[in-house]
């Protein structure tokens, strides 16, 4: 059974409230603030509700408030002020202090139950609930630790180094492909199809946990043949249709290989994400002769990189308040992108059709 403390000075109160609760929880008294204080630390936050007056001699009702928020307990017990009348501006204070209700006198068998039943109740989901946040956040960091352990061990290894040090080969090759294409485009045609070029190799971290996700093994060998995307770039164009000219000059280059498509922008994710990804197979020259490594390349204008970068945020950041508002707002903004991209390219082949 559940334990409930009732603390009031008036003995007739005490009595009242033992007589209507004790039927489904075990009842206890106290007949001010110090014997409250006493019994709340015995059972160290462990109690199901406190039903406190708050004008008593000596310890009143607002310093067991007081010394419960000290030890942390509002968050756990519910507190229920026993009152006659109080002033809205009391009431309000004592709910800004963290109060769950009231139970208001003279007393009614029906409502000081059902009162004292839903702060239990409410409070017995809330505790379960932070409980089980805490113990998934503990998960996480542990399994977060262990990541990080094992990637240290990747990165040591001399062939990952090795492995590492192609990729990044890989990526050259790919971003001196795509600017001898900007530059012949600017030569000819006074434009250029794309804005700016990142890159990034995967960290090894990220490698170990998409290895133990998928169930590869970890192992060069098998980042090596499971991986597509530990080399990336992300190529930002001005216009989609440039993205579409470009992704197409690059893999029709006669020693590219094109292993796979994926296009984000003609079918968005239903978050809204948009950009046509091609994961490629590039030949890199090493001493030893040619090599071939896949690489992801992300296309994408300007305005999906900035919807990426605010979406991404929020995709790796924990706890965030209305996430759900975000999400919708997030796809909204996918959708004023997609139209204002298409927009701004009907604008420039005006530009490029008037003569002069
Ligand atoms: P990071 O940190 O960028 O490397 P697969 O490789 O096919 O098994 P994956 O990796 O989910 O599965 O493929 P997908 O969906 O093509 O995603 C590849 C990359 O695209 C992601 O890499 C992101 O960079 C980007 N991306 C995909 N979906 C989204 C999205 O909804 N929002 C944003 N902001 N980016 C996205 P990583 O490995 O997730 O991360």
């Amino acid at each position: 059974m559940q334990k409930i403390l009732v603390v009031d000075d008036a003995e007739l109160n005490r009595e009242m409230l033992c007589d209507m609760l004790e039927e489904d929880y075990r009842v206890e008294l106290a007949q001010d603030g110090y014997q409250a204080m006493e019994k709340l630390q015995e059972d160290q936050g462990g109690l199901a509700a406190l039903l406190l007056d708050l004008h008593m001699p000596g310890m009143d009702g607002f310093a067991v408030i007081d010394s419960m928020r000290e030890h942390g307990w509002m968050k756990h017990i519910p507190v229920l002020i026993i009152s006659s009348e109080l002033s809205t501006e009391v009431e309000t204070h004592c709910f800004e202090l963290g109060v769950s209700d009231f139970i208001h006198r003279p007393f009614e068998r029906s409502i000081v139950k059902n009162r004292v039943k839903n702060a239990v109740e409410l409070f017995v989901y809330k505790n379960q609930l932070e409980q089980k946040v805490e113990e998934q956040a503990e998960t996480l960091e542990r399994q977060s630790r262990i990541i990080q352990i094992q990637a240290e061990k990747l990165r040591e290894a001399e062939p990952f180094h090795r492995l590492m040090m192609e990729y990044q080969a890989a990526i050259m090759e790919v971003e001196t492909r795509l600017k001898v294409l900007n530059a012949e485009f600017s030569q000819e045609y006074n434009r250029n199809p794309f804005e700016s070029i990142k890159s990034r190799l995967k960290s090894p971290a990220s490698i170990y946990e998409k290895l133990e996700r998928k169930g590869y093994p970890i192992t060069v060998e098998s980042i090596r043949e499971h991986l597509t995307d530990v080399a990336g770039l992300r190529v930002i164009c001005s216009f989609p249709d440039d993205i579409y000219r470009l992704a197409e000059l690059f893999t029709c280059q006669d020693d590219i290989l094109l292993v796979r498509e994926k296009d984000y922008i003609r079918n968005p994710k239903p978050n809204g994400y948009r950009s046509l990804h091609h994961i490629v197979s590039v030949p890199i020259f090493l001493s030893g002769g040619k090599k071939y490594m896949k690489v992801e390349v992300q296309f994408r204008t300007i305005a999906m990189d900035f919807w990426a970068s605010v979406e991404h945020k929020l995709k790796y950041k924990r706890n965030v308040d209305n996430a759900e508002e975000i999400v919708g707002q997030l796809r909204a903004c996918a959708d004023s992108i997609e139209m204002l991209d298409h927009q701004m390219q009907k604008i420039r082949d005006r530009i490029d059709r008037s003569k002069g």
